[in-house]
């Protein structure tokens, strides 16, 4: 699908103001990608054996990226060449699967920031200051704990802060999709990427996100990946360098609390994908208190949540819609910190780590792997109806997690396909 785009399609014949737009767009390319000259991107899938480097050339189209053991790559074209009209060509060329265009993904808790709450944290004052939550979905403290197989799971959201040893500890792999070559830290930057005219409304969303999955998922490896910057801004092009090392490094199960109200095919073909590496990814419906799934959420193998209050009725700025597979809380959700300190912060990018950490903590009692498509087939089964509290939703908020009745239906799929004893 082509979308008409200000930055490819515009012609301005001035020199002056051609030479000012191509350094606004360098700078605005260069800030949200890290690289400059770019005037729209396309990421494309190469077909088996195919060359990125001479598919490019022979289009004029710059290789900015690769993603790790896949074939999967980002493109540039430059100032003056027409984008949708290459973008055709390419997509009609045997040595592309499909080329697709790059958008815009974003933590979906824009207008609230998180904020921190106290100094002392610890898994066990977590536990404490979270016990409402963690018996509303059923999650108990004996099964989290039990032995089991190394299962990991995948973070791809703004890092984790730096201060946070216990969950440092537990993380096997990172990357950082937004500084290459720099640890993953959420933190700060002090400045308003995306003009919205709010500094920093992802720091500590990350880290946030993590520790929910710590509290579920105890003994559950993490794979930190950054793909969102400090104003939680990241980009389909990340999202799909984050899966594809999440995939690359054994991950088993992947968390992306980021949206778009844009349909991205670009992400329901790297879903595709992942669903035949064996990675179950979750994503959350958004914060528009809207009949609206954000993308990646609103495509079908992904495990989509929506979140609720502490009484199990639709949380007031929760999206609901009928694809919706599973909702769990999202409110005044306490978890660590950027700073090293306490956290809290509302939004359905909170309720989809309880889901995507209970189904990695179920997927660690199995023998071995088990398909996507086989988890995903467990997670509206196993939760608990909540339909008669949310007349107004009936079937658009998908079941609250029940962690207890999903362990037994993740373990009886396992079994099914041969995959446990
Ligand atoms: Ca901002």
């Amino acid at each position: 699908m082509i979308r008409p785009s200000v930055r490819s399609r515009h012609h301005v014949d001035q020199p002056v103001v051609n030479i000012l737009l191509k350094l606004v767009a360098a700078l605005l390319v260069a800030g949200a990608a890290g690289f400059a000259q770019a005037q729209s991107r396309l990421i494309a899938e190469l077909a088996p054996g195919a060359n990125p480097s001479s598919l490019g050339a022979k289009y004029h189209v710059t290789l900015l990226d690769r993603s790790v053991a896949s074939p999967f790559v980002l493109y540039g074209t430059t100032s003056g060449q027409d984008a949708g009209a290459i973008q055709l060509q390419m997509q009609s060329d045997p040595g592309f699967l499909w080329v697709e265009d790059d958008d815009t993904v974003v933590t979906p808790e824009t207008t609230s920031k998180g904020g921190t709450i106290g100094a002392i944290v610890d898994r066990q004052a977590l536990y404490s200051q979270n016990s409402h939550v963690l018996s509303q979905i059923h999650w108990s403290s004996a099964n989290a704990y039990a032995a089991g197989r190394v299962v990991k799971i995948a973070v791809l959201d703004t890092g984790l802060g730096q201060k946070q040893t216990l969950l440092w500890n537990k993380t096997v792999n990172y990357f950082n999709a937004v500084e290459p070559g720099q640890v993953p830290y959420d933190r700060p930057l002090n400045q308003d990427t995306n003009g919205n005219g709010v500094v920093d409304e992802g720091a500590g969303h990350g880290t946030m996100v993590a520790g929910i999955i710590d509290q579920i998922a105890p003994k559950c490896p993490l794979v930190i990946v950054r793909i969102a910057d400090s104003d939680g801004n990241s980009t389909a092009w990340r999202v799909i360098k984050g899966l594809t090392y999440a995939v690359a490094v054994g991950a088993e199960v992947a968390n992306v609390s980021l949206g778009s109200s844009n349909r991205i095919p670009a992400l329901t073909n790297i879903l595709d994908w992942t669903d035949q590496k064996g990675l179950v990814v979750c994503a959350p419906l958004g914060n528009n208190n809207q009949k609206l799934a954000l993308f990646p959420a609103a495509i079908g193998n992904v495990v989509s949540v929506a979140g609720v209050d502490s009484q199990d009725k639709k949380a007031s700025f929760s999206n609901w819609e009928g694809l919706t597979m599973s909702c769990a809380p999202a409110t005044g959700i306490k978890s660590y910190w950027w700073d090293g300190s306490m956290g809290i912060w509302s939004g359905t990018s909170f309720a989809g780590p309880f889901v995507a950490g209970a189904i990695a903590d179920s997927l660690r009692k199995t023998n071995s792997r088990v398909a996507p498509s086989a988890i995903r087939n467990t997670i509206k089964p196993s939760g608990d109806v909540i339909d008669g509290l949310n007349p107004a939703y009936k079937s658009m908020l998908g079941t609250r997690l029940n962690v207890g009745s999903l362990q037994s239906k993740i373990k009886a799929a396992s079994t099914q396909s041969g995959g446990s004893p």
